[in-house]
């Protein structure tokens, strides 16, 4: 079992993502409503736990991004009303692929009781094929953090169903501004969310009994969308 953030399944399974070529100015990927919900997943027949009454704000309707005058809009529009965060958590998160194992994340965490203004995080990490000091260790990590910066609050902005973040290349520099720079290429595009901070997950399989592969998302309801096109910054 894996107890990590929504985040850090997104790394993970954007890596399997394909790039194509293509490179409009915005991208926008829809998301149908109700596919939002924790489950177990066995032998291929899924159950899954009802939503809460909580499902459709974070439920994803459409991601997207957009160059501003400024920087990059990353948006993320829910099935229902966001509104303020409230005492039990959630997490919106983006990534995309900057080329060179290296990925590109913007994460909104709620933190539920007591209820304290949501953080949003702009990072980027990159998998080294040498982990280094680590190799070999039970420690043995292949991830290299380039940057880990706290957007300033009034970038958040929450309108009806949308919650947008602007990064803006004056609040930063080097590789955080780099990645905002005009040519930029984001290939490929995936958001996850979760209505609990923190998510359990995982698969597997014994090939043999009545178990052939097991897969499971709890404890809250997760949702991805994505797109697979390429955004170049303008
Ligand atoms: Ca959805
Ligand atoms: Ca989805």
């Amino acid at each position: 079992m894996r107890k990590i953030t929504i985040l850090a399944l997104l790394s993970s399974t954007a890596l399997a993502a394909p790039a194509l070529a293509s490179a409009p100015i915005s991208v926008t990927a829809g998301d149908p409503c109700g596919d939002m919900h924790a489950y177990v997943e066995v032998n291929g027949q899924q159950q899954s736990a009802p939503a809460t009454d909580r499902t459709p704000r974070f439920d994803f309707a459409k991601v997207g991004v957009e160059s501003t005058a400024t920087g990059v809009r990353i948006s993320w529009t829910s099935c229902g009303p966001i509104g303020d965060a409230d005492a039990q958590g959630g997490e919106r998160a983006f990534s995309t692929d900057l080329g060179n194992n290296c990925y590109l994340s913007v994460d909104e965490q709620e933190y539920g009781a007591p209820v304290q203004p949501r953080k949003v995080t702009y990072s980027k990490l990159c998998y080294r094929d040498d982990p280094g000091p680590t190799n070999g260790t039970p420690l043995q990590d292949n991830t290299d953090e380039r940057f880990s910066l706290t957007v300033p609050a009034g970038a958040l902005r929450v309108s009806g169903n949308t919650m947008t973040v602007d990064l803006d290349r004056a609040n930063y520099t080097g590789e955080a501004a780099q990645a905002l720079a005009a040519g930029t290429k984001w290939q490929t595009l995936f958001a996850g969310t979760v209505e609990t901070l923190t998510a359990w997950g995982g698969t597997f399989g014994t090939a043999i009994g009545p178990f052939d592969s097991m897969s499971y998302s709890g404890p809250g309801g997760v949702d991805w969308a994505g797109s697979n096109a390429t955004f170049t910054v303008q």
